[in-house]
């Protein structure tokens, strides 16, 4: 890999030259051989860049990789925005989520956020693994503090879910579903998930670290055959690659709004968003629970985030985890 100032540096040169730029002028300005220029665009090459070159003329950068910047993300984001006031982005990691935890820890602000190109141990609920490819999808942690009772911390996983779908609506103008508790479906094929995770004290949290993950421009070849449930991304459903520094900004704004909106009137509103994206509100529904299995109407989400479902004999059962299906 070249130095990072020298690559940094020749970027600055190609895109400024906004055209062809030859080797010799390169290397002059930035003070290296042309061998160490050509090695530097390789590397360049390697992460994802386009770099044109014509014998005798020089070079010319085509086009650009989508990776995640801070500083564009900070820039397009603004003042405002308490979520994403701080943008850590890295290349790989285990689990954002459990880097967002560490520094969480360490006491890290509410409204950090962390953002990975590709993770080596990307973590669903219960121990299950999140596929998370370099340079294609979303994996972002956000840090919360919110002054709530442990048992209202579920409120969140509903907060984020309409945030992921407002982002993915304005992104590609189509409507995903929420599958409660924590899925996004696309014509029924799951995109997104979320993985919530807690730090609390007997009667208060300390924070809470939202797990996002969306298939953003994951090809249909990229999702190994064995996912238990079936896969899709944006670039499937829509037809065409998304930009991910775009998403990013619409999902980061879409949770700030949320977020003080929760702050400011509770669960109410964001329970009612949510009903609205939900494939499954209101109707008929079968819940399987390990091994055993309920039907009734959907009639509810109560302030924990359990499914309130209307039983025959008229009672409402309260289920905190389960398997929704439609009738
Ligand atoms: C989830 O778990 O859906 C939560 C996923 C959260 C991932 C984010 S990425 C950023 C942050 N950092 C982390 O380490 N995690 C969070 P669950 O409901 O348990 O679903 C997991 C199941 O979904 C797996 O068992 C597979 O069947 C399927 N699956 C795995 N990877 C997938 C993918 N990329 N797209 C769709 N389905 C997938």
């Amino acid at each position: 890999m070249p130095r990072r100032t020298a690559a940094a540096d020749l970027l600055k040169l190609l895109r400024g030259a906004g055209g062809m730029v030859s080797g010799e002028l390169l290397s002059r300005e930035l003070g290296v051989s042309r061998t160490a220029i050509w090695k530097q665009i390789s590397s360049l090459r390697a992460a994802g860049y386009r770099i044109d070159a014509i014998p005798s003329q020089g070079y010319c950068l085509a086009t650009e990789p989508d990776l995640l910047d801070e500083a564009t993300l900070r820039t397009a984001l603004g003042n405002a925005c308490l979520i994403g006031r701080r943008i850590v982005c890295c290349g790989e990691t285990g689990s954002t989520n459990a880097d967002a935890f560490s520094l969480a820890e360490q006491g890290a602000e509410e409204g950090t956020v962390l953002l990975a190109e590709r993770q080596l141990a990307g973590k669903g609920r219960l121990g299950r693994r999140w596929e998370s490819p370099t340079g294609v999808n979303l994996y972002c942690s956000v840090v919360l503090r919110p002054e709530l009772p442990p048992y209202e911390a579920p409120q969140l996983t509903f907060l984020s879910a309409v945030a992921v779908a407002r982002a993915i609506q304005i992104t590609t103008g189509l409507q995903p579903a929420i599958k409660w508790p924590n899925d996004l479906l696309m014509n029924g094929r799951k995109v997104a998930g979320l993985l919530n995770e807690m730090n609390a004290e007997t009667d208060r949290v300390g924070f809470v670290i939202l797990g996002i993950g969306v298939n953003l421009n994951m090809r249909a070849d990229q999702f190994p055959a064995d996912l238990r449930t079936p896969a899709t991304s944006l670039l499937l459903e829509y037809g065409a690659p998304v930009s991910r520094q775009l998403f990013v900004v619409h999902l980061l704004r879409e949770l700030d709004r949320e977020y003080r909106r929760f702050q400011q009137e509770g669960f109410g509103p964001v329970r009612e968003e949510w009903a609205r994206y939900c494939n499954a509100f209101g109707r008929e529904v079968q819940v399987d629970v390990g091994s055993n299995s309920l039907q009734g109407p959907f009639i509810g989400i109560d302030h924990d985030g359990a499914l309130l479902m209307k039983l025959s004999d008229g009672r409402v059962e309260r289920i905190l985890s389960g398997d929704v299906t439609v009738i």
